[in-house]
């Protein structure tokens, strides 16, 4: 049995939660998505899917981290049920499909069977996590990594914002501090269809991508702390410029990647603030975040400690001190070699070209992968599959071939007897 979702519905719902937390980009002229976990933009969007859940007659819970899922009955509930989801809070200067299509196309799957009346030996259920990005309480993949066991529930919910407010308090305040246990039963499998954000598939020519992994990350914030000093009289030698140093340490993350000494690293500072900012002012203090990707375990190690002997070398001989804090840290995660060969068996029978590819993004993917077998469907993005930016741009064609991808590999699983432990039959 084949089922294409309703390209038209799927498309619609994504235009109009792209405009909840929508802003003019200054930088792109063009419309983006803000809606950081836990704020009111991500509340509305959250409020709209619930909608859209229930009108599609699906059962929803909330857990106690914010997490949301949407039940459509199986014949027998006490089968493991096969999970879809993804994430719908963005960066802040976002676009409309991180994310999103996971959860969108995961609601479009159950209308779609809906309209077509087909009933599964098991439940299937439509999730969205809590606070994916990272980007507001400062570290990724939070509601699913509560959910695998990796976060407990009570640290995260003390992890708190810029300004001090704590992940329970913003979920009281939005009201989805819900009351379902954030050890979800364990689902039979679960697929997250989202886009590749990078240029794999377009460079190949296709729409579809099998996601064999996902590559490992590591988070950290760099506090330098020098002594300020005026920016006319203070002789350069007797100078201890927190913000010289911080700016050494970019150069050379960069250096690394370029070196190949580690691998495929790739190192991002995006964040770089210089204490008070003034310009007549030696800077006494640089904070900086280091966020580090790497393919190959082995070689991530290497970088980290190679970039914390070089900020130790290089803090001590500016007479400056440095100190790290741990925001985030996962390891390379492969994907279930069962579901991997049911998505491209599922895309050779709609007839879409695929390939295979690791991921260069962090998902809840990663997360959800401790507790059950998990893989995921990419979906090609155009202008070289760029994101994290309002110029983050997949077609409908392809969003509606990734989510047909979805839900039939989906109806596959939810129709799939008891099975052994583990492998996918
Ligand atoms: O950081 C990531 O890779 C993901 O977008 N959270
Ligand atoms: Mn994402
Ligand atoms: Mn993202």
């Amino acid at each position: 049995m084949t089922v294409r979702i309703n390209r038209d519905r799927l498309w619609s719902t994504l235009v109009e939660l792209k405009e909840i937390g929508a802003y003019d980009d200054a930088a792109t002229g063009l419309r983006g998505v803000r809606r950081l976990a836990l704020t009111d933009a991500d509340a509305e969007a959250r409020r709209r899917c619930v909608a859209w859940m229930v009108e599609a007659g699906l059962r929803v819970r909330v857990d106690r981290i914010g997490n949301v899922y949407a039940t459509r009955p199986g014949r027998d509930p006490s089968l493991p049920c096969v999970l879809m989801g993804s994430h719908i809070d963005t960066v802040a200067t976002g676009g409309a499909f991180d994310g999103t299509l996971g959860v969108l196309g995961g609601i479009e799957v159950m209308r779609t069977l809906n309209d077509a009346g087909i009933e599964t030996l098991r439940d299937i259920e439509v999730g969205f996590f809590t606070e994916e990005e990272g980007v507001r309480f400062g570290t990724d993949m939070l509601g699913s990594a509560v959910t695998a066991g990796r976060i407990p529930l009570d640290h995260a919910h003390k992890l708190t914002d810029a300004d001090g407010k704590t992940v329970a308090d913003e979920l009281v305040r939005i009201g989805f501090d819900g009351d379902a246990h954030e050890r979800r039963p364990v689902p039979h499998a679960y697929i997250e269809c989202h886009i590749e954000q990078g240029p794999i598939l377009a460079d190949a020519g296709v729409d579809i991508g099998i996601v064999e992994g996902v590559q490992s990350i590591s988070w950290q914030r760099l506090t330098l702390r020098g002594e300020a000093a005026h920016a006319g009289t203070t002789p350069i030698s007797a100078r201890h410029d927190a913000g010289l140093v911080a700016a050494l340490v970019v150069v050379e993350a960069r250096r690394m990647c370029d070196s190949g000494e580690f691998g495929q690293l790739r190192a991002t500072v995006g964040n770089f603030t210089l204490g008070e900012g003034q310009t007549n002012v030696v800077p006494h203090e640089a904070t900086i975040t280091l966020d580090l990707r790497n393919p190959d375990d082995a070689l991530m190690t290497a970088a980290e400690q190679h970039i914390a002997a070089y900020v130790a070398s290089t803090a001590t001989h500016h007479g400056v001190t440095a100190a790290w804090e741990r925001m985030a840290k996962t390891a390379v995660v492969p994907f279930d070699t069962g579901i991997q060969d049911l998505l491209a068996a599922t895309a050779e029978d709609l007839g879409l070209p695929y390939v295979r590819a690791m991921s260069g993004a962090g998902h809840d993917a990663q997360e959800i992968a401790a507790i059950c077998p998990t893989a995921m469907v990419f979906v090609a993005g155009e202008n070289g599959g760029i994101s994290h930016t309002p110029r983050e741009y997949s077609t409908p064609t392809a969003c509606a071939n990734g989510t047909d991808v979805l839900a039939n590999a989906v109806l596959r699983l939810a129709n799939q007897p008891q099975s052994g432990a583990g492998a996918i039959i």
